[in-house]
């Protein structure tokens, strides 16, 4: 095993890897910026060092100096978490060249899965659905349409070195086709330095599935079955869930056994998740590969008892994978929520500032994974996620009331979350009932989700100041007076949205 790891990273993602170091026994180092000098993650590790400035290129984002700290303080692994680092090839080989070990896959993998054409190629030959369309670069504009009236439009047109919804164009027919092609083509080069683009056809109303899978270096693999991540809005995921309930035991094993063959196309180890779009008639197609821990790991964690961040580092240490697929099931519904410094009523723009006053929900069924507590800062130089708030029940109905509960007791105070907001998403009849798809929170939906919070917000502060009025007129303290009148201002369930 390891005998320290550092942690190139900051937030919920440092504290949740700090803490598997600290149950095995294994000392953890953590890195910060200016902006973080007295955050979470500094504080729990058992070593911190100063990395540079607030902006993430010069701090979390500078290689050499991440590399060069590892060497001089003896860490003999890295974890990346998600995002900087996490699926940069150069990084892993720079990594590989000093003798640290990169806690997730070979720099090969990523670099396989960051050509969504190689993918595409790679599922072909492996029998993993892809979409159907293309697997090598669109050279022309009459090439471009002969195969877009070949599948039919409308065609979607993405980046081959894109992902994550940057670099995609939706074409409806053949007249927006050389417009679209070339402006794609122009942001690809701008974005990734590469501006292949191929045609995949466009699957109407899909749900996003993806599969968690495991590898080690022994050529073992399991995967840790679905999570549904159809709750997003403008590709920013904000509630995900295991086991999708629109996936049955047919399916299931149908899509699972597709995600294994993946992970084997590029002999994959460690912890990685295959992406796919779900048809209404529950036909799956490989979307992309993402070759790191996600941020919804914990729902996955929740179901199957697994602690996937102990299992990334005891694999990375060359272990075996230390459980059998026949030892895997699923053990009740997780839901998890991301709670974010947005405001809502301000179009979900970053809400910067101190957090005053920080007190999360516990109780039955709760985790809270969070980087930041009462005195922490929210800069402009970071994600804006604070933390995620993931509930277990034994059922999905009983999940959503928990994580309402646990909703309507999580204080932030001293800047705007969107916890308001995911209080309404998940009173939703619809969402309650499991029907949904990718484009659930439209524009439209989540207006009317705004314009709603405003009112209950408006009756919040009405409340408020007949309790401030009755205590002005009696004199009493407010303790007297909530006694005396059963005023009560945490009203925790939020009228019902259709
Ligand atoms: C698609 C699609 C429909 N048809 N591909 C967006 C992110 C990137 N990973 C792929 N994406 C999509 N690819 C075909 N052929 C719809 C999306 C898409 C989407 C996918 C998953 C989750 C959220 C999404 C939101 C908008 C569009």
């Amino acid at each position: 095993m390891f005998n320290k790891i550092l942690i190139a990273n900051r937030g919920e993602i440092a504290v949740r890897v700090i803490r598997a170091c600290r149950e095995l026994g294994i000392k953890s180092v953590a890195i910060y910026s200016d902006a973080d000098k007295t955050l979470l993650h500094t504080r729990l590790a058992d070593e911190s060092y100063y990395i540079g400035n607030s902006p993430a290129q010069e701090s979390y984002l500078n290689k050499d100096k991440i590399i060069t700290l590892a060497k001089e303080i003896g860490a003999d692994a890295i974890h990346p978490g998600y995002g900087f680092f996490s699926e940069n090839a150069e990084f892993i080989k720079a990594l590989e060249k000093n003798k640290i070990k990169f806690i997730g896959p070979s720099s090969k993998s990523v670099e396989l899965m960051g050509s969504k054409t190689e993918a595409r190629k790679l599922m072909t030959k492996n029998n993993v659905p892809i979409v159907p369309g293309t697997t090598e670069a669109i050279k022309s504009v009459k090439e471009g349409l002969k195969i877009s009236e070949e599948i039919g439009y409308p065609v979607l047109l993405k980046a081959s070195a894109g992902g994550g919804g940057k670099g995609m164009r939706k074409i409806s027919s053949g007249d927006e086709f050389k417009s679209a092609f070339e402006s794609t083509k122009r942001e690809a080069l701008k974005a990734f330095a590469n501006d292949d683009v191929y045609i995949e056809k466009f699957i109407e109303k899909p749900r996003h599935i993806e599969v968690q899978i495991f590898g080690d270096n022994q050529g073992n693999y399991v995967h840790l079955f679905e999570r549904e991540c159809s709750i997003q809005r403008r590709h920013q995921k904000i509630i995900e869930e295991a086991p999708s309930s629109f996936v049955d035991e047919v399916t299931r094993k149908r899509i699972t056994s597709a995600a294994i063959n993946a992970a084997k196309a590029c002999d994959y180890f460690n912890a990685g998740t295959i992406e796919f779009l779900m048809d209404a008639n529950k036909n799956f197609y490989f979307l992309e590969m993402n070759t790191r821990l996600q941020v919804e790991h914990p729902v996955t964690e929740l179901i199957t008892g697994i602690d996937l961040v102990k299992e990334q580092i005891s694999v990375a240490a060359g272990n075996k994978i230390s459980f059998d697929q026949s030892e895997l099931k699923i053990n009740g519904h997780a839901l998890e929520c991301r709670i974010y410094a947005e405001d809502p009523s301000n179009n979900f723009l970053p809400s910067t500032g101190q957090i005053l006053n920080y007190v999360p929900p516990s109780g039955p069924g709760v985790r809270v994974d969070s980087g930041f507590d009462a005195g922490s800062q929210i800069t402009v130089h970071y994600d804006p996620l604070i933390s995620k708030l993931i509930c277990w029940s034994n059922d999905r109905d009983y999940s959503i009331n928990r994580m309402l509960r646990a909703l309507s007791e999580y204080v932030i105070g001293g800047l705007i979350t969107n916890i308001s907001i995911l209080k309404l998403i998940i009173s939703n009849t619809s969402f309650r009932k499991g029907d949904f798809d990718i484009n659930f929170l439209n524009d439209g939906f989540m207006s009317n989700l705004i314009s709603m919070n405003e009112q209950n917000k408006m009756k919040e502060i009405e409340k408020v100041s007949a309790i401030f009025a009755a205590i002005l007129k009696s004199k009493s303290s407010l303790n007297n007076l909530n006694a005396k009148k059963g005023v009560f201002i945490n009203h925790w369930q939020e009228q019902m949205y259709e």
